[in-house]
């Protein structure tokens, strides 16, 4: 087996659930209009929009928790006295499934409940609700954004048809001066807490002639902006960020994504991760997953920085040969005289090292100093010319 074909062999295909297999439901993050339905009896105030404060007593958020929008009891200010009114989901189904959790994010400010009810309900006609959740008596005023799981298994398991419910009800009895219901990032699925923002099912890399080619597939995503390809040559190394492709925002439907590397500097083994940027800023990583590359996509003829330099008895010089061709590399001091050959004959096209061990022709150790090396390459087909590089270094004993 040749050198190519037995590093070809080892390119590595890798495959990988990140997490148990799960199920989202039902998904909105409110930046689109996925259907809600307002209602009540009196003063409805629903809305879906961006939260501009006003309220009178206690905490009301300017602003939605991600994005621009949200869901809430008039968006400037405070809910009308003797409201009664509601925010229904569309439909979704729950089929199959017999754990179902609801999960948003709340700022809730109201009266206690015995002056205002406000409740989380569910049903599976749209006509009979059941309650999950009621406010308590004294008032509540959350002051910020709270992450709010309820499990809804009870009414929503393997139910095809489950819509989910808000509402406030207002007696009337003293003014209302809190802000009310506001909700974001709004989700139901079969995990009992929120999780990964993204479900990713599948996450390869493949070696080609080229470069190399990532592809990755989520189930369903939660506000996904942005992914990130990062690269390193250690497991545990510094990964540095190679290219980026958009996310899908909010979704239910699957994606599959695909990125090609084409700026590898060389033959080696890399380790990617995926950065999954949220539309809040958050970074949630998956990964790594490694493959062999044989490099055999080096677009031009390049001569690396030693490696270390200064360097201390030993340096390391790297460089890369688009085609195979005629390679003479030699080290020099400052006066241009020859110190030493490190390499001088053919090669195949790929990345070499070349390694001086600070000695020169003789095998005597050489003064510290500033040295030069030069590189000089001729391609087989004679279409580059000739091309030479010269880098320094300096070597102390
Ligand atoms: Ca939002
Ligand atoms: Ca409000």
């Amino acid at each position: 087996m040749d050198r190519n074909a037995a590093w070809k062999a080892l390119t590595v295909l890798m495959l990988f659930a990140v997490r148990a297999p799960g199920q989202t439901f039902f998904v909105d993050n409110f930046e689109t209009d996925k259907g809600w339905a307002f209602g009540g009896s009196a003063n409805q105030s629903w809305a879906r929009g961006t939260p501009a404060g006003g309220a009178a007593t206690g905490s009301d958020p300017i602003g939605a928790h991600a994005g621009s929008y949200c869901l809430g009891t008039n968006m400037a200010g405070s809910y009308a006295s003797s409201e009664s009114s509601y925010a229904r989901s569309p439909s979704f189904s729950c089929a199959g499934y017999s754990q179902v959790y609801l999960h948003f994010y709340r700022w809730l400010g109201t009266k206690g409940s015995s002056n205002t009810a406000c409740s989380v309900q569910v049903s599976t006609d749209g006509a009979a609700w059941t309650g999950i959740w009621g406010n308590p008596n004294p008032a509540l005023d959350d002051g910020a954004w709270a992450n709010i799981s309820h499990d809804i298994s009870a009414v929503a398991a393997n139910q095809a048809t489950v819509y989910v419910r808000f509402r406030l009800k207002d007696s009337g009895a003293n003014p209302p001066r809190y802000t009310g219901w506001n909700i974001d990032n709004l989700l139901v699925d079969t995990s009992s807490v929120r999780t990964l923002a993204v479900s990713l099912s599948q996450f390869n890399c493949q070696a080609d002639d080229d470069g190399v080619t990532l592809t990755w597939r989520t189930e369903s995503e939660r506000d996904c902006y942005r992914w990130e390809i990062e690269r390193s040559t250690a497991q545990d190394g510094m990964y540095r960020p190679v290219g980026t492709v958009a996310g899908h925002g909010t979704t239910c439907d699957p994606h599959g994504y695909r990125y090609e590397d084409r700026s590898l500097p060389g033959k080696g083994i890399y380790f990617y991760r995926l950065a999954e940027i949220d539309l809040s800023g958050d970074t949630t990583h998956h990964g790594p997953i490694t493959v062999a590359y044989d490099g055999q996509g080096i677009a031009e003829f390049l001569v690396e920085p030693a490696y270390p330099n200064p360097a201390h008895g030993q340096a390391s010089i790297g460089y890369q040969l688009p085609l195979p061709g005629r390679v003479s590399l030699g080290v020099y001091d400052v006066m241009g005289r020859r110190v030493m050959i490190l390499y001088d004959g053919d090669r195949p096209s790929g990345r070499f090292t070349a390694n001086w061990d600070g000695r020169d022709a003789d095998g005597r150790r050489v003064a510290s100093g500033v040295y030069l090396y030069r590189v000089e390459y001729q391609d087989e087909l004679g279409d580059g010319g000739r091309r030479v590089a010269v880098k320094r270094l300096a070597m102390i004993r």
